[in-house]
């Protein structure tokens, strides 16, 4: 496409009546193309045209892109790339930066060759931005011109024109969207929520500059995310608060069949397994071939490294994956022209091709890797023995567990005061911290429809236990069984005895350190008990206020303000302060905590979007270092988002 021309002018036909019915069907029917028209939609229109922006720089052309949320929560989108063709598409008969803005599904996905993260997984392209945009605007810097063209809810609003000029060494694409309000039920866009996206992006993009602003009265700041080392770097960024078993970050690299395969990884000395996969930059959380792949490869070299080398003994089992997983950080990021999706949420890779490239390459390097660095070879063989030993010992406390279950029927725990009631759906447990708040609860409680479970001291952190510590683990016990639902892969929501799980602790410190311990355990052992938005915090107050023998509740300082504001502030007000749910008697814990009627409770939702930052959350929480941890509390208390309660 040669772009030497101006603006060839050209009569407006039939082709240009269909365009618009085009984006009219996008407007009818919004949820068709971007999933959604809430705020993660919002959110998506901005990687739909930076994804235009990340391909050309996947071509080689393009070094940096700038986002900027504008006060008026519209979007600007800057790179420094060749800048989208402006002459006619013969065709379409019209400029084909018009083609990419007008015409359903002219995003990258179509001709061209090459490997496109746009068009990718949900990718729609730039028409659709355009479609659900109350206006946008293209403006295109190349061979010393700068081009412009404007739309209106799809429609265009002139014929691409040069409004300037500019130095003829300048090329890139820039474009201004307003989504449109009619369409979308949120239109805030949300900094952090951009900011863990597009660090991803710069993550799998190695080299790529992305620069994200907020110029918005009040919330003005700015993140730049480069990375030389790309996804090394990213496992790097996944493992800082832990504990590496090894310096090495592993990294192979190779194209095989038409997929382009990147993986990096490194063992930490946690428990957990913590393997993202990518295709074409957008992240699958369901996995898919690339990631059967990239197990089966690790799998089979680790465990023919280990006979080879006479680390396992030829008597031995061969190490399970899980064994050689534990403890293991890694991205699989792979780029194919033709992703093929599957599964109820087409979110898992089918290609089987990715499969073979994936396991052929990482078999390959990780052999090569592991002659040169047999020191390594060995901390990772050794480690995966303890961990096959501790998953033997895991497996006989479990059969223990279930054995008891089949024979006492249900073997509910002692500490249990169940309630009467038998449909689930009506029925919620407190999982109270503590004996004497156990106690209080169990007296204040309505026995039908509320059941308590008392835990008693700490509850293990299981981010930082092995599965049979786990298992033994009385507390842990006692919650799997009253839920009824079972864990890993016996898990069966159906089974689920309480529609709300609320976790009640002290309004302290120590009261939040005891509630994110449980919620670690939730996430880590049912997170379909968050997904489907069972599990709650309950909110005691902070405060009593009295005066002439009437009492406030205040749950916040603000609310204490206020309270204090409306009756005055006298000496005769009495103000109590509650440490704990212990120093309220039965009556004050049912009226403030537990009364459906008057309670307030936080549900603990997550976002499958951020479920990586949500891992990370924990990893940081419960991880070694204090220094992440700390740093995680603080901007954490100024941004309560993740756990987004
Ligand atoms: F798609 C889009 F309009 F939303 C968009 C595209 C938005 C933004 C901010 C940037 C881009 C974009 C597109 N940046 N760079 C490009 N490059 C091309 O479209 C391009 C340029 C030259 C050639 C060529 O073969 O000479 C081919 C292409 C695809």
């Amino acid at each position: 496409m040669e772009t030497e021309s101006t603006v060839v002018t050209n009569e407006y036909g039939a082709d240009q009546i269909q365009i618009l019915e085009g984006l009219e069907a996008v407007r009818k029917r919004p949820g068709m193309y971007i999933g959604t028209t809430s705020s993660r939609g919002l959110h998506h229109l901005v990687y739909e045209i930076v994804d235009n922006s990340v391909d050309e720089a996947l071509a080689g052309y393009c070094t940096k892109i700038e986002v900027t949320i504008n006060p008026d929560n519209s979007i600007t989108v800057i790179d420094n790339g060749r800048g989208i063709p402006v002459g006619i598409n013969h065709k379409a008969g019209i400029p084909a930066v018009e083609v990419v803005f007008t015409v359903l599904h002219a995003g990258g996905k179509f001709g061209g060759g090459g490997y496109k993260v746009s068009g990718g997984l949900h990718g729609v392209g730039a028409s659709v931005v355009n479609a659900l945009s109350d206006w946008l605007e293209v403006q295109i810097y190349h061979h010393g011109k700068i081009y412009k063209q404007r739309y209106e809810r799809g429609k265009t609003m002139y014929k691409l024109k040069v409004v300037g000029t500019c130095d003829p060494e300048k090329t890139g694409t820039r474009v201004d969207f307003k989504p449109d309000e009619t369409i979308f039920e949120d239109t805030v866009y949300d900094f952090n929520t951009l900011k863990t996206r597009l660090r991803e992006t710069a993550f799998l993009t190695k080299g790529l500059k992305i620069t994200l602003r907020d110029t918005r009265e009040g919330k003005e700041q700015e993140k730049t995310f480069h990375y030389e080392g790309g996804i090394r770097e990213f496992v790097q960024y996944l493992n800082r608060s832990a504990e590496v078993l090894y310096p090495d970050i592993m990294y192979f690299e190779g194209i095989q069949n038409g997929v382009m395969v990147e993986v990096s990884m490194q063992h930490n000395d946690s428990y957990n397994e913590t393997v993202y996969g990518f295709v074409n930059n957008i992240l699958t959380p369901e996995g898919g071939t690339h990631i059967v792949g990239f197990r089966q490869a690790i799998t089979r070299t680790f465990n023919d490294y280990g006979r080879k080398m006479k680390l396992l003994k030829d008597s031995d089992e061969n190490l399970t994956g899980e064994d050689i997983r534990e403890g293991l950080t890694a991205i699989v990021s792979v780029k194919i022209e033709d992703p093929q999706f599957e599964g109820q949420t087409k979110q898992k890779l089918g290609n089987s091709d990715a499969r073979g490239a994936v396991d052929a390459i990482v078999s390959q390097q990780l052999s090569v890797y592991l002659e040169q660095h047999p020191d390594v070879g060995k901390i990772i063989i050794e480690k995966s023995v303890v961990s096959q030993r501790a998953r033997e010992a895991a497996r006989k406390a479990r059969e223990l567990t279930r054995r008891k279950t089949a024979l006492d029927g249900l073997a509910l725990p002692g500490k249990l005061a169940d309630c009467s009631e038998k449909d689930p759906k009506k029925c919620e447990i407190f999982i109270v911290e503590g004996d004497s708040a156990g106690g209080s609860a169990k007296s204040a409680r309505n026995r039908k429809t509320q059941a308590i479970l008392p835990l008693r001291g700490k509850i293990l952190n299981v981010e930082k236990a092995r599965l049979d510590r786990i298992y033994g683990n009385a507390e842990i016990r006692s919650m799997i069984t009253a839920f009824g639902t079972g864990i890993h892969e016996d898990f069966d929501i159906s089974k689920l005895r309480y529609d709300k799980i609320i976790i009640m602790t002290d309004a302290d410190v120590d009261g939040a350190h005891i509630a994110t311990l449980m919620l670690t355990f939730l996430y880590r052992f049912m997170p379909e008990l968050i997904r489907q938005g069972h599990v709650y915090l309950a909110k005691p107050p902070l405060y009593k206020v009295e005066r002439n023998k009437k009492s406030w509740y205040a749950y916040s300082d603000d609310e204490l303000n206020k309270i204090l504001n409306e009756i005055g502030r006298d000496p005769a007000n009495k103000i109590q302060r509650y440490k704990g749910l212990g120093e309220m008697d039965a009556d004050q814990l049912w009226e403030t905590t537990m009364d459906p009627e008057h309670r307030i409770l936080l549900r603990v939702n997550m976002d499958e979007d951020e479920s990586s930052e949500i891992d990370l959350t924990f990893t940081t929480l419960m991880g070694d270092k204090v220094e992440p941890r700390r740093e995680f509390i603080e901007e954490r208390a100024k941004d309560v988002k993740n756990l987004d309660i």
